[in-house]
């Protein structure tokens, strides 16, 4: 295991910060040893000038959050959205912007895929369901233009945001999901409507989805902009070159 940053944003059971000695204890000095590239030492230090800090957004909890998944959210707080108010924009290089609800997601075709998840810091779920409308399908319905390349992904956090390139937009197995677990996506894991992005880590499937925007260019997300790999592929990235053990 060579990186802890997406664990970063930790919230106790009581949703304190926990300071910087519980989280070495945690994470152990031998895992940072094992940091060795440049610019993941950058991450480091950076996330690790957050737990010392009074940002109260920086470093907060570690929730088990049932089935093996951990909360994670890089804001203290993030609002609800219900089928209500739910709103989920498209917009940038295409013919035909637009948004939709809760309910036009739910009109449309449902794909499920059953697939291990796996955090980059290297806790896996297998055997996970999601279902949803594949991204796919939401991009010709939009008409994406020639000269698009990128996708970029805002969340109603007001913070994460994430990218895929146009050919992985476009992969079968990329869902804007409604399902998790056969059941609707709760708040905690993102929902209503986060995106699942099966054959990356879990970092590039961002919670609380609420824009998709169509560029030229891709736009390194939240967590890559810290170094981790915009190409996140699972076992293949992110200077991993072997399948994580746990
Ligand atoms: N909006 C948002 N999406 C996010 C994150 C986040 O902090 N905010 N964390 C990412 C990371 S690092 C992981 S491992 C998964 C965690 O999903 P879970 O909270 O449902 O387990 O969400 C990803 N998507
Ligand atoms: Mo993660």
């Amino acid at each position: 295991m060579n990186s802890e940053q997406p664990e970063a944003p930790r919230h106790t059971e009581e949703g304190s910060p926990v300071g910087r000695r519980v989280f070495l204890g945690t994470i152990g000095l031998g895992a940072l040893g094992l940091v060795t590239a440049p610019v993941l030492q950058r991450v480091t230090e950076s996330v690790l000038g957050a737990f010392s800090g009074k940002d109260p957004t920086g470093l907060t909890g570690l929730l088990p959050n049932g089935g093996g998944f951990r909360y994670y959210s890089v804001t203290g707080s993030v609002p609800d959205r219900t089928a209500a108010d739910y709103q989920l924009k498209i917009d940038g290089l295409v013919d035909r912007p637009g948004t939709y609800t809760l309910a036009d997601l739910r009109a449309l075709p449902q794909t499920k895929l059953v697939k291990d998840v796996q955090c980059v810091t290297g806790w896996r779920v297998p055997d996970t369901p999601f279902e949803g409308v594949r991204l796919s399908h939401l991009l010709d319905l939009a008409g994406v233009r020639d000269s698009a390349k990128a996708i970029h992904f805002t969340c109603f956090d007001g913070a994460y945001t994430e990218s895929l390139t146009l050919d992985q937009a476009r992969r079968p197995d990329v869902l804007v999901a409604l399902r998790m677990q056969n059941k609707p996506i709760t708040h905690d894991h993102g929902g209503p409507v986060r995106l699942y992005v099966a054959p990356m880590y879990f970092y590039k499937s961002a919670k609380w989805l609420s824009g998709i925007t169509v560029g030229d260019k891709v736009e390194p997300g939240y967590w890559e902009k810290l170094g981790y790999d915009v190409d996140a592929w699972v076992g293949r990235s992110n200077g991993r070159d072997d399948e994580p053990t746990s």
